[in-house]
């Protein structure tokens, strides 16, 4: 059977960008003939700092979000990435296959890193070498994702590659991205050229899972928007990124393509189409956000659901890594 891996980093509150591209999907590739396995990748998360109290509390939200969105784990492995001690040493052994210029390459550590990348993490430029072991720690054949993290999962396909290569085995599967739907992508409601990203400064550039009904509403009607009517097909749209964006939200949340969005709206200005995706973005996300709030009220249940997570991906997991250890010629008392 195939097998699903994806993960969500507690880096910060999740958002509408990680609710559509990520969470929505990995519910809905459940039970699909699929094996699915889901991580809080909360070591991916301290390559740039946390304040640990407040990361904690990160953590059970995000497993709070992924119940609340309808991952189930009874059918899917739900846990969080440090607790499952394959990860950090598959990792390592990862660190000595790829190359350091494939880390320097990644868009992500250079954006993350900024100006001064002498002074980010030895974590933040090795964080594609973590990602890496987290798939292949579960022999994941594919991965499900939103568009930004494409690059990454090209270098775990070439850390499988050359793994196989230099130790003459096919132990690797080179794993698929499952980078699909018109959400793969979602972008900040004021800057259409920007991710929605739960570490932006800016509140109002993203709408997060536990806001209410009214911080919802207020910030799609200050999304930032042009004056100029929708036309009835989204390649039209090519020029208007806040536009084409707040269209595909909406077809996101519709489960409807963009197309049959804008044959609904064409000729209306966002004085019609911002109350209409409000109405939408809260009809969908409100369940949700107070589905979160349940779960977040019994931090000690969803310890425990974590915990029975792991116990399931290491039994996965330790199996692999010890045969991963053989291949490379690394002794282990049996
Ligand atoms: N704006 C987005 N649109 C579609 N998908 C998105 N994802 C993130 N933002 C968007 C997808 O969500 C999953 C988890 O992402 P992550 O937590 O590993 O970190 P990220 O991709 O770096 O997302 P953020 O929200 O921007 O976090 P920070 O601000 O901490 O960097 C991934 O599948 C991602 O593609």
């Amino acid at each position: 059977t195939p097998r699903i891996f994806s993960g969500i980093q507690p880096s910060g509150g999740l958002t509408l960008g990680n609710y559509l591209g990520a969470l929505k999907r990995f519910a809905a590739l459940q039970g699909a003939g699929a094996e699915t396995i889901y991580c809080i990748v909360d070591l991916h998360a301290i390559t740039v700092w946390q304040q640990p109290e407040i990361l904690r509390a990160r953590i059970r939200e995000a497993a709070a979000a992924f119940m609340a969105a309808g991952v189930d784990p009874a059918q899917s492995i739900l846990f969080n990435q440090s607790q499952v001690s394959a990860h950090a040493e598959m990792a390592w052994l990862f660190n000595t296959v790829a190359r350091v210029g494939w880390m320097y390459r990644m868009t992500q550590f250079k954006d993350k890193a900024g100006k001064n990348s002498e002074n980010a993490s030895l974590g933040l430029l090795a964080y594609p070498a973590l990602m890496a072991a987290d798939i292949l720690t579960y022999q994941a054949t594919a991965v499900p994702v939103g568009e930004d993290q494409k690059q990454h999962l090209e270098l775990t396909r070439d850390i499988a590659a050359k793994f196989n290569h230099d130790y003459g085995v096919t132990h690797f599967p080179i794993t698929e991205p499952l980078i699909e739907g018109v959400a793969t992508r979602v972008m900040s409601l004021r800057d259409g050229s920007r991710k929605m990203s739960k570490s932006d400064p800016s509140d109002a550039s993203r709408i997060n899972l536990t806001d209410d009904a009214d911080a919802i509403a207020q910030k799609i009607r200050k999304a930032r928007t042009d004056a100029e009517p929708l036309p009835d097909r989204i390649e039209d749209l090519k020029d208007r990124p806040e536009a084409r964006n707040l269209v595909n939200i909406y077809a996101a949340l519709a489960d409807e393509t963009p197309g049959s969005v804008l044959a609904r709206f064409e000729g209306q200005g966002f004085g019609a189409f911002k109350p209409a995706l409000a109405e939408l973005a809260v009809a969908s996300l409100s369940p949700i956000t107070r589905k979160m709030a349940e779960y977040m009220a019994d931090p000690a249940e969803i310890d425990r659901i974590l915990g029975e997570g792991a116990a399931r991906a290491d039994a996965v997991a330790q199996p692999i890594l010890n045969r991963t250890k053989d291949v490379m010629g690394l002794l282990r008392s049996k």
